[in-house]
């Protein structure tokens, strides 16, 4: 049965058309044309509207008996989190070149590396946050990764859900993601650098059983993995030159940092912001922080990742830089650091006209490292230690309950291990 509905509280006009599986789904309609719609909180009915064909599926709206359409209450943020659509130019987080690790010889004069070395230390300490260029990943792989991941999402939904991602298995599709208790506008798709990988079975910290984990791959798309695993290698190498420069920044012995990433946890992660009709009122991803050592971000040139300044607590806007990777210092940083470096608050800004790709990598240890204040970083310029050392498996267990269901009480966070 066709629907044709005038919006009105705007000039917009669009078809509802019921769906196919209306048996299944009671009053469930579908948008048969790409539409905007304006939020009105009054009259909701249970109603659920999904954008079909443009590759944007997941985006769900309710209906009210009035009809009247906008977005679902579960993606809306409290007042305080919501964002600025408008805002002014500020600087930007620093731009660091990385070329002088690219020389052919593999020798690096003194100086220059002295200089980079600076740079990041400077970089790490006032904003937590970088961009570096020249970076030695082939942007053939990256920009094959993204085409791929943007067909990925294309893909009609049932066939996506076929590899979706579960409290068991925390790697594949996943398009219901909490932050901080608030759904995020996108969809992503998890993979374990690792593969097979092992987890602790669960959060429980007396629990010693190990859960093997492997990827989930669709099955009528290889080109996926394929992409994959070109742009996984490249992107691993710059990982651990970050990890190398993260520890000269620290004074520290260049491997230092190393032992701890043998059987490391990285992963790597497809996200899909679809346009949202209401930008000001939903976020891509809410603000949170890191809680694995690095990330290394590649973001297409849409742009919405914002980065809380130090310095007032402002959100500021990370302006894509062409084949640039962003890069922040986690949680676990700032705790080998003692502080030293800090963990930043980001968030996602979402937008009304162009949807968004990013592709980070969270660079973690093995699941049996205990992250604690390194013993060489306690010293006369930053005593005592400042928190109890914590296991990671375990950490990273319990904060991924808080991505599947709303918790009554705050996800596991750091300063939980803080020794006052
Ligand atoms: O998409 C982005 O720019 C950032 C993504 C992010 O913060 C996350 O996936 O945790």
């Amino acid at each position: 049965m066709d629907m044709s509905i005038l919006m009105q509280k705007s000039s917009i006009i669009c078809t509802l058309k019921r769906s196919d599986d209306d048996s299944k789904l009671p009053g469930s309609l579908m948008v048969t044309k790409s539409v905007q719609v304006q939020c009105i909180i009054n009259h909701w009915s249970q109603n659920t509207i999904e954008l079909p064909s443009t590759g944007i599926s997941h985006q769900f709206y309710q209906i009210s008996s009035m009809g009247e359409v906008a977005i679902h209450p579960v993606f809306i943020q409290d007042l305080e989190h919501r964002p600025k659509i408008i805002r002014t130019e500020v600087e930007g987080i620093p731009l660091i070149d990385l070329s002088v690790l690219n020389s052919p010889d593999s020798s690096v004069s003194d100086d220059n590396l002295a200089r980079l070395v600076s740079e990041i230390a400077d970089a790490s300490q006032k904003w937590g946050f970088f961009q570096v260029i020249n970076h030695g990943v082939q942007s053939e792989y990256r920009e094959k990764f993204f085409l791929a991941s943007r067909k990925f999402f294309a893909l009609p939904k049932e066939e996506k859900l076929k590899v979706k991602r579960d409290e068991v298995n925390p790697f594949g599709y996943y398009d219901t993601e909490l932050t901080k208790n608030v759904r995020d506008w996108k969809e992503v798709f998890d993979i374990s650098v690792d593969d097979p990988t092992f987890v602790p079975a669960s959060h429980q910290p007396d629990d010693k059983e190990l859960r093997q984990l492997t990827n989930q791959w669709p099955q009528y798309f290889p080109e996926l993995r394929e992409a994959y695993e070109l742009y996984a290698e490249e992107i691993l190498k710059l990982a651990f030159k970050l990890l190398e420069l993260i520890a000269l920044s620290l004074g520290l012995p260049k491997t230092r940092l190393n032992g701890f990433f043998k059987d490391h946890t990285s992963r790597i992660r497809l996200n899909h912001y679809p346009p949202c009709p209401t930008p000001d009122l939903a976020l891509g991803v809410g603000r949170h922080k890191d809680g694995g050592a690095l990330t290394i971000l590649a973001q297409d040139d849409v742009g919405g990742l914002e980065v809380r300044r130090k310095t007032d607590g402002e959100w500021i806007l990370v302006k894509p830089t062409p084949d640039a990777y962003i890069i922040n210092v986690g949680d676990i940083v700032q705790v080998w650091s003692n502080d030293k470096y800090e963990s930043v608050e980001h968030r996602v800004m979402v937008n009304s006209e162009k949807e968004r790709f990013s592709i980070p990598l969270f660079f973690n240890p093995a699941y049996y490292t205990w992250v604690e204040p390194l013993e060489e970083l306690i010293n006369e310029q930053n005593p005592p230690p400042k928190y109890k050392a914590y296991n990671w498996g375990k950490f990273f267990s319990s904060r991924r309950r808080s991505n599947f269901k709303k918790l009554e009480v705050e996800n596991l966070q750091i300063y939980h291990f803080r020794i006052n």
